[in-house]
């Protein structure tokens, strides 16, 4: 005989006899029930299946709603009696449901969280961000160098007139750096700067006869060359200097601050007789080789020195057209290749490395 079928015979005995008489087996019977109903719901292993036996219990046609619907039917005399019975097995029901409901919840919540978690320790994708060129990175250290000992930066134009570019340096017409085969010509007047030298004679018909001239000319230039030194198109800088009392001594001591700064401070500078038809006298200066300290390696064919940049005292004839008096003032130039001072500075053997873009070369910088 099933529990609900017990009670039901329990309640039909009821209505012929006092329910205090049988106090004892109304709590027997609750009292199995609630122990049915509390093993039940222990033993669910779902959240569906607790709320199935909520149903089963309490819903509109479960046990305990049953079992109330007869409190009507017992005298006024025993309905606390019966009254208390289902409270207490009720309370010990619902106890147990809520705390089962909980840890469910709990389960679920805790599932979910699982299942949400962000692992803020995984490292994240790299974005591989870029950076300067090495060209800009030595160009902008050159730069900086010069500045700081009071020198101007002023950039000008790539593609110049004849005269600004050869005629005003001193260049003449029959000058192979003005043949055809040596530079870019555009047409008969221009021509694609072979040097940043026009920025600089430009720059001194600016501010004549104001003195001092102090400028850093950096920039593309072209030339028609092309192999693993040279390149038709590079970046040079240029150093003018202009005033009174000007010496060569003055141009070998800013050399040797600049090289040191650029190359580190124990390296020594050499200059050897040299011509440039805008500079006399013209020196070609060398830096002691950084891979040996001078005594001769491989990097310097074994000899001690690396040709590094070209100079000398400003050709008078130069002063002249750019409308200085070469007997008041004097001055010194420089030119320096950025690409050939950055392949010295990182010993790299191949200009076009610079041109190429790969960026297994570029990222090391
Ligand atoms: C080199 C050599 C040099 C100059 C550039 C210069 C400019 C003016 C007057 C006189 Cl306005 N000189 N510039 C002087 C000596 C050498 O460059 O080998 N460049 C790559």
């Amino acid at each position: 005989m099933s529990l609900m079928d017990e009670a039901k015979s329990f309640f039909e005995q009821l209505k012929k006899d006092t329910l205090e008489a049988h106090k004892k087996a109304l709590e027997g019977i609750v009292n199995e029930a609630t122990e049915e109903a509390l093993e039940d719901i222990e033993n669910a292993d779902s959240l569906e299946k607790v709320k199935k036996i909520q149903v089963g219990i309490f819903g509109k046609k479960g046990h305990m709603t049953e079992l109330l619907k007869n409190m009507g039917k017992v005298s006024a005399n025993d309905r606390p009696v019966l009254g208390k019975v289902l409270h207490e097995s009720r309370q010990i029901i619902e106890k147990k449901l809520e705390a089962k409901i909980i840890f469910f919840a709990e389960q679920e919540e805790e599932l979910k969280l699982q299942k949400e978690m962000v692992d803020i320790t995984l490292p994240g994708q790299k974005v591989y961000e870029g950076h300067k060129h090495p060209i800009t990175l030595i160009q902008e250290e050159i730069l900086s160098i010069f500045n700081k000992i009071g020198y101007t930066v002023v950039e000008g134009y790539e593609i110049e007139e004849d005269y600004y570019n050869f005629e005003r340096l001193n260049i003449p017409k029959d000058h192979p750096a003005r043949e055809m085969q040596d530079s870019f010509y555009i047409n008969q007047e221009l021509v694609l700067r072979t040097h940043t030298s026009p920025v600089q004679t430009r720059t001194m018909d600016k501010i004549t006869p104001q003195l001092p001239v102090k400028i850093i000319s950096p920039g593309k230039v072209f030339r028609r060359d092309d192999d693993s030194t040279h390149s038709p198109m590079f970046h040079q800088i240029e150093g003018l200097l202009v005033d009174k009392n000007i010496t060569f001594a003055h141009l070998k001591g800013t050399l040797l601050h600049f090289l040191r700064k650029i190359f580190g401070e124990d390296r020594e500078i050499r200059l050897r007789p040299s011509y440039f038809p805008f500079t006399e006298p013209s020196g070609e200066v060398d830096v002691s080789c950084g891979n040996c300290g001078g005594t001769g390696c491989r990097v310097c064919s074994y000899s001690g020195w690396l040709e590094i940049l070209g100079s000398g005292m400003v050709h008078p004839k130069v002063l002249e057209m750019a409308g200085y008096d070469p007997d008041e003032v004097q001055g010194f130039a420089f030119g320096l290749g950025v690409e050939r001072v950055a392949m010295l500075k990182y010993d790299i053997n191949d200009i076009r490395l610079f041109y190429e873009n790969d960026n297994r070369f570029l990222k090391q910088f």
